[in-house]
């Protein structure tokens, strides 16, 4: 397949860029602890401390023109030749560019008039900074005398306020300079903790820090004054807008090469460190600056990093026929859960970090995927989602990171919310066979007292869907479930109201939602099994009788004819149904009831997905429903206000196409969910690069759909619930590695063409070396599986006779 853009190189995990000028920018995200660096191909993004919105440490141009206004420059001057090794913002040609996106770490390379400079960009772990490590080669023939000048522009903290509020922040801006370093010291007079710094580990020969001197008040970014001049300013910036800039005067000899760092770093001060308001205490500063002043201990920050990966990548490393799987599963696609574990649905270029926190639907679904990598962070975020649950049952939609406190800024009501938790939990239990964690006392978050457990979180969340269900005894969808877009009750006497101002029928909210049955009858299904687990035979029974009255009525109330309906409207009327005239088949319903269990006996599973094949899947994946909205209908809510093919109207929306693939393989269907996962995976794009325009290496979150004016273009890219549902799909579906609570199972589905995978899986603290054979050319379904070779009853290996590590063989047949 070819990209003229770029390519995989699979043994070292990169993605390797050869043009700068990408269809669109391509990202990667650094970091995973507490400190964050967004990072495109040509060097653009932003940097920030736990939280995109409140700790946000430099500026970036949101929508600008071009696209990817502002980020981490090193500007050239070499005789008149002014060039940036990441093309952009001067975008002067150059004779050779490549950025290397790795996991957690970019590399630019480029070169121009002879001269070469290559920077290593990365988050070390466990620190709170970013390091630029640059390296200059002289490879003409002669030597070279240039001029090198940095560049970040400083954000002060609070994104929002940066971006708004200039009769304030024109004023409040201030820095200090020291030998190599630069300290962005706004905030700080206000007693709070933090500075930031930008630090060159070669002594410098100049810098700027005012915006209006080294760019120009009437300059762009793309011609700043200081580096066509030839010279810094070496100026003190007071308020207006400061900047971090180091000037460097670098002669080369032919061949030679010099190598330094810079360092951008979040440094917080506290107790009897903090000296004065005005005053910065520079010690923990130094103490990074001491650190790295060696580029040997930059290497080893860089070794660290890439063995954290190789670690955290460990858990799971598959080898199919497919090698577009292969590297997704293994590299990317987990390395995008990561992505989402960080940041939810935060701050990427699609996402302003302004908007949004943590999502409590978006973090529960995300840690399906990273579970198996962080199972300790994965822990502390379950703790900290259900923290932000209120005592009704309801739960904030988000929470900001940095406080962990919930937010409604962008509305509450989500009727599915709750229910995530649950799927999250027992991920988590069967991940680490942890049941010390139900007993956590996390509170609610309206009640002061902490004396609700984590179990009683879980058992609310069951109880409140059973108590809020509507006039088809389904589960009423209040504001929308999954599909935020999908606004059932919203009501207006007015003509010409949209649904951002039309009022709630409070009155008579009964839009109910077959989703949320589908998620409800899941839920119980993973609650019975951790149930059982403790002992709790009782509540298993209970739940288990739940489950089988919610499937009732789904049964009895949700089947269309040949596929199941979607909703039922305020008026009582269903949606999703051929009866509609548009809007007659979506595909959440069909995908979560089938793995909740329903029409498993009676045909239905197998109909409903024929159905999908039939009315929604396409080659670039399935379509969220038909036909799409050609017109606006208040009483549906937002979904009517994409035109058609975007979005949540028709559009591909990749999160729910895993789905489908977990459906249709829990019914045997290896081939098809082949077919399915390909269609919609970024890897398997590369041969229509132009028009898909997304990065190849991660999931979109929405692909246009065939009724779309630019059918199969991704948009918002990144963050997505798309990364750990897909990874379950290769995972838990494919090769069918499902952590279970006394032991690992092994139930792969597979295309019949495949005759073999191997699969390696840590799981509590053991390694498995897994075989999976067909050698009947079957999709499921275990005739065999021994271990060590002995024979075991099953499909299930009990962790009490696994040894440290493990040969399993299991056939398929
Ligand atoms: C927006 C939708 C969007 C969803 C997820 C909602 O708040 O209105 O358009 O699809 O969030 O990003
Ligand atoms: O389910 C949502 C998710 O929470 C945010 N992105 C869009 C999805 C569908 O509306």
């Amino acid at each position: 397949m070819s990209n003229p853009y770029g390519h995989f190189e699979d043994p070292n995990r990169e993605y390797v860029i050869t043009r700068p000028d990408t269809p669109l920018p391509w990202l990667n995200f650094l970091g995973q602890d507490e400190y964050f660096a967004l990072n495109t191909n040509t060097g653009g993004g932003y940097s920030f401390y736990k939280d995109a919105r409140l700790r946000r440490l430099t500026r970036y141009r949101y929508n600008e023109m071009p696209y990817d206004n502002n980020g981490r420059y090193l500007f050239i001057k070499d005789g008149d030749t002014v060039w940036n090794p990441g093309w952009k913002p001067v975008k002067t040609e150059l004779d050779s560019y490549e950025c290397r996106h790795g996991l957690g770490y970019s590399r630019i390379t480029s070169s121009k008039n002879g001269l070469e400079a290559s920077v290593l960009i990365f988050v070390p772990p466990e620190e709170n900074l970013e390091i630029w490590q640059t390296t200059l080669t002289n490879n003409s023939d002669a030597p070279k005398t240039f001029k090198l000048f940095s560049f970040v522009e400083f954000c002060l903290y609070d994104a929002q306020n940066d971006s708004t509020n200039f009769q304030r922040t024109y004023s409040i801006g201030e820095v200090e300079i020291e030998k190599n370093a630069i300290f962005h010291k706004t905030e700080y007079r206000e007693r709070r903790d933090h500075y930031t710094m930008f630090a060159s580990t070669r002594d410098i020969d100049g810098y700027d820090t005012s915006r209006d001197d080294f760019v120009g008040v009437h300059n762009g970014i793309h011609e700043p004054k200081a580096v066509l001049a030839g010279q810094p300013n070496n100026t003190q910036a007071f308020g207006w807008n400061p900047i971090g800039s180091h000037y460097h005067e670098i002669t080369l000899q032919p061949g030679e090469s010099t190598k330094h760092s810079y360092i951008l770093a979040y440094v917080t001060v506290s107790g009897e460190k903090y000296i004065a308001p005005h005053v910065i205490n520079k010690e923990p500063a130094n103490a990074i600056l001491d650190k790295y002043s060696d580029e040997s201990a930059v290497d080893e920050a860089f070794a660290k990093l890439n063995g954290l990966w190789d670690d955290q990548l460990s858990t799971f490393q598959v080898e199919t026929p497919c090698p577009i799987m292969n590297r997704m599963g293994n590299a990317w696609n987990q390395a995008q859960c990561m992505a989402t574990f960080n940041l939810s649905r935060s701050a990427s270029l699609f996402e302003s970090g302004i908007g949004r926190g943590m999502g409590y639907r978006d973090s529960n679904q995300d840690l399906l995927g990273f579970v198996h990598m962080v199972p300790d962070k994965a822990r502390q975020r379950i703790l900290d989602i259900s923290a932000t649950q209120m005592s009704s049952g309801l739960c904030f939609h988000q929470y900001q990171p940095l406080t962990k406190k919930g937010n409604d800024e962008i509305g509450g009501g989500f009727m599915d919310d709750h229910l995530w938790l649950i799927l999250s939990t027992t991920a988590y239990i069967r991940e680490t066979g942890d049941v010390g964690i139900l007993d956590e006392k996390v509170g609610y978050a309206d009640v002061e007292e902490k004396t609700a457990t984590l179990l009683d979180h879980l058992e609310l969340s069951i109880r409140y869907t059973l108590e809020n269900r509507g006039p088809h005894n389904l589960p009423l969808i209040g504001h929308a479930d999954w599909n935020d877009c999908l606004n059932l009750n919203c009501f207006s006497t007015e003509p010409n109201e949209s649904f951002q101002t039309a009022s709630h029928n409070t009155a008579e909210e009964v839009a109910e939602s077959l989703m949320i049955a589908g998620l409800f009858l899941k839920a119980c299904l993973d609650l019975q099994g951790l149930y059982k687990f403790i002992g709790a035979d009782a509540k298993a029974e209970e739940t288990a009788a739940a489950h089988a009255e919610m499937l009732e009525a789904v049964e009895t109330q949700g089947w269309d004819g040949d596929w199941y309906l979607r909703a039922f409207d305020t008026y009582k009327e269903p949606i999703g149904s051929h009866k509609n005239e548009e809007g007659k088949i979506y595909i959440e319903s069909q995908g979560w009831l089938v793995m909740g269990g329903a029409g498993a006996d009676n045909g239905r599973a197998e109909k409903t997905l024929d159905a999908v094949h039939e009315h929604l899947y396409t080659e670039d994946g399935c379509v969220l429903q038909q036909p799409p909205y050609q017109t606006y209908h208040l009483h549906l809510g937002e979904v009517s206000s994409y035109p058609p093919g975007y979005k949540e109207n028709a559009g591909i929306f990749c999160h729910n196409n895993p789905w489908i693939h977990l459906a249709l393989m829990q019914l045997g269907n290896g081939d098809r969910a082949y077919e399915y996962y390909l269609s919609v995976c970024p890897a398997a794009k590369e041969d229509k690069i132009e028009t898909y325009r997304g990065e190849p290496y991660m999931y979109s979150q929405m692909i246009a759909g065939k009724d779309a004016a630019t059918p199969g273009e991704a948009k918002n890219a990144g963050l997505t619930g798309t990364a750990a549902w897909t990874f379950l799909t290769i995972s838990q579906g494919f090769a069918g590695i499902k952590p279970d609570y006394e032991g690992l199972q092994i139930d792969p589905c597979v295309p019949t063409a495949w005759p073999e995978l191997k699969v390696t899986r840590k799981f509590r603290g053991k390694t498995f070396n897994i075989t999976v054979q067909n050698p009947e050319g079957k999709s499921k379904g275990i005739k065999s599986l021994t271990v060590n070779g002995q024979a075991v009853e099953g499909d299930t290996i009990p962790l009490s006779s696994a040894a440290e590590e493990n040969e399993v063989v299991a056939v398929i047949g």
